[in-house]
């Protein structure tokens, strides 16, 4: 059954809800072990979107990792493609992502032709997103491989023109990714300009390592933070990831 999730995602925006997604790179994530561990502490987290995805997947085949999410967990699990060769239809929805910070035709509009007639055919649901990359200080896959280069950390007022030529292009989403593994997340006062410029919603992602990362990026904005690496390293770290979020959420509710 096609999922509605980007008008739910609206819904919690409106509210100034935040939401946490938890990727889960097959790559990085190679032993069934691992990642059975990852996929049970963000069910007992209560996650709120299991992303799958990555920049190489050198078995780009992500089937069978969605069903083992499935098996664990009802939590939506979204697409996070590299590439076209990434398309899978058991996630429930994809992010159709555009490399908006790039200027390599093939991430911008190149790989998405040769998958639209499939994802039209299957009809799975499609959020279209603007993919920005922003330097996290130190060379990252997603900027390797896609033969782009990610915008200066001090340069605000770019990255919010990249966002708004993206969502005056119709793109539903802003994605301001700092790269896996990133030494410093996307700055706030980024995050801040590119709230203040659009009004899609704004997802983060890249080297959000620690609770009080996650609380000014959600502080400064983002309405879903993206976490990825550091769960191995901090078993507890989801959890408390999760319980900044609700406080946060409940805290909208008090005042
Ligand atoms: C997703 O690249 C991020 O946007 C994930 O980054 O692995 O550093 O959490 P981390």
């Amino acid at each position: 059954m096609k999922t509605d999730l980007y008008s739910a995602f609206i819904g919690k925006k409106e509210k100034n809800q935040k939401s946490i997604a938890v990727l889960i790179d097959p790559d990085e994530n190679r032993d069934p072990g691992k990642i059975e561990n990852i996929i049970r502490q963000g069910v007992k987290a209560g996650i709120d979107y299991f992303f799958v995805g990555g920049s190489l997947l050198v078995d780009p085949d992500t089937a069978p990792l969605i069903r083992d999410i499935r098996k664990l967990s009802s939590c939506p699990v979204v697409l996070f493609p590299g590439s076209n060769l990434h398309l899978n239809f058991e996630a429930d929805a994809i992010l159709l992502l555009s490399l908006i910070s790039g200027r390599n035709p093939e991430f911008l509009i190149g790989q998405h032709v040769t998958v639209a007639a499939s994802i039209k055919k299957n009809g799975i649901e499609t959020i279209s997103t603007g993919y920005i990359l922003i330097d996290g200080g130190k060379p990252t896959s997603v900027s390797y491989m896609s033969f782009t280069h990610p915008i200066p950390h001090d340069k605000p007022e770019i990255v919010s023109s990249t966002a708004m030529a993206g969502e005056l292009l119709g793109l539903r989403m802003i994605y301001l990714e700092a790269g896996s593994g990133a030494l410093y997340p996307v700055p706030e006062g980024i995050i801040r300009s590119v709230k203040k410029s659009v009004d899609v919603p704004v997802i983060v992602g890249g080297g959000i390592n620690t609770t009080e990362k996650a609380l000014r990026a959600m502080r400064a904005g983002a309405d879903l933070i993206v976490v990825g690496n550091h769960i191995e390293k901090n078993p507890d770290f989801l959890i408390e990831i999760t319980g900044i979020k609700e406080e946060y959420n409940q805290s909208l509710n008090i005042h």
